[in-house]
């Protein structure tokens, strides 16, 4: 008998039924979109479950990151992390800024805020650094060299949904942080992602950008595009925030799980992070070459098992960038990581068998 494929994820979703109680009101009133009821109820679960003071749900991470470079008229140069999603360069390019990578930190692989001051120039208005598989970057070091130079700081914090740094979310931090809802992150709603921030007035000119410039009276008032979402996309957002405590200590004991299995195995390591910064959404481990890499995602392809190599290449590599000096950290990592399988209902015994290849030399 023939297992079956092992993915690198699958989303966490509530029950149906529990889904369904929102789609029947939802069929019952015909409101389906233009920030309607359930958009607005999920801002405010996620402000109050957050504990921040604004939350601008849209349409997905990358709209996020895309109006918050609006709403603040960034221009010029952005400086950010090589060691990414496409989508962070991209969206930088996108509204015709121009990303400036500089290198990451060897442990934990996000932007190193000790190369900000050397990067900056007189077109740089803002750095996008990312938390990358969730863990904070170095929030303080960053805002300290982006008040130096009176840039914008904005954070790419796709993976960071439920992060908490102390008492705060890490969600707080920066002038928006930009969060991402796809259905392959840890807490989801289909498509979708928010813009956090304490700044009440850019809070509200996100809100008007995202809905065709409107005001609430249906004025235009402002530039704005069509990154609404949906009331479909809000109730599935309600449900699932339901067990998104679950879903982390879940996600928690797996990675534990891995972390024992592959502790003494050599030339594998994990991302420097503290665990209770941390929402384990993915398991990436870094090997000591890229062919060990290879042969270990070989031998899981055999078995039927789909690692991914988040993020490689490093992003200063592609042609679609403007051409940099190497970034021998970020380049270097980038070419030996990988994201282990890891969901909710992933069982033990897979976990078990993915550690055996894993170890295998
Ligand atoms: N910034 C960062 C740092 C990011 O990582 C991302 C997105 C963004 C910004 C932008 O946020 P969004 O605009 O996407 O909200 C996936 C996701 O599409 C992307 O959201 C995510 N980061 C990136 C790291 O991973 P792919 O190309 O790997 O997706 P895909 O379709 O190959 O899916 C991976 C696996 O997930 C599949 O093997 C099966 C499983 N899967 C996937 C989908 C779409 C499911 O089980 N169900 C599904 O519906 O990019």
């Amino acid at each position: 008998m023939s297992r079956e494929k092992i993915y690198v994820t699958r989303p966490s979703l509530a029950p149906l039924t529990e889904y369904e109680s929102y789609l029947a009101g939802i069929w019952e009133s015909g409101i389906m979109t233009h920030n309607g009821p359930l958009v607005q109820r999920l801002e405010r679960a996620l402000r109050d479950y957050l504990g921040v003071d604004n939350v601008v749900c849209v349409s997905s991470g990358t709209c996020a990151l895309q109006l918050a470079i609006r709403a603040l008229d960034l221009t010029g140069e952005i400086i950010t992390t090589p060691f990414s999603f496409i989508a962070t360069a991209n969206i930088i390019n996108w509204e015709r800024c121009v990303p400036v990578f500089i290198d990451i930190d060897p442990e934990t692989w996000n932007l190193d805020p000790t190369l900000i001051s050397r990067a900056v120039t007189a077109r740089t208005t803002a750095v996008l650094p990312v938390h990358v598989f969730s863990a904070p970057c170095d929030v303080d070091g960053v805002e300290e060299a982006a008040a130096k130079h009176d840039l914008k700081v904005i954070y790419d914090a796709a993976h960071a949904m439920g992060v908490r740094r102390g008492n705060e979310s890490l969600l707080s931090r920066g002038d928006v942080s930009a969060v991402s809802f796809h259905a392959t992150k840890i807490f989801n709603t289909g498509e979708g992602g928010a813009c956090v921030t304490s700044d009440g007035e850019l809070a509200e000119r996100i809100r008007r950008m995202r809905f065709f410039g409107f005001d609430a009276g249906k004025d235009v008032v402002d530039v704005g595009m069509n990154a609404k979402m949906t009331e479909l996309n809000a109730g599935l957002g309600l449900v699932n925030l339901r067990r998104f405590d679950l879903t982390l200590s879940t996600r928690r004991r797996k990675c534990e799980l891995y972390e024992r299995l592959l502790a003494g195995v050599r030339g594998v390591r994990f991302q420097k992070c503290r665990r209770n910064e941390y929402n384990h959404s993915y398991m990436p481990v870094l090997f000591d070459g890229e062919e060990r890499l290879l042969r270990v995602i070989e031998r899981l392809n055999r078995d039927g098992i789909f690692p991914r190599r988040y993020f490689h290449p490093s992003l200063n590599r592609l042609a679609i960038f403007p051409k940099t000096s190497p970034l021998p950290v970020s380049e270097s990592v980038a070419d030996r990581i990988l994201c282990l399988p890891l969901y909710d209902d992933l069982a033990d015994a897979d976990i078990e068998r993915i550690c055996g290849h894993v170890a295998e030399r």
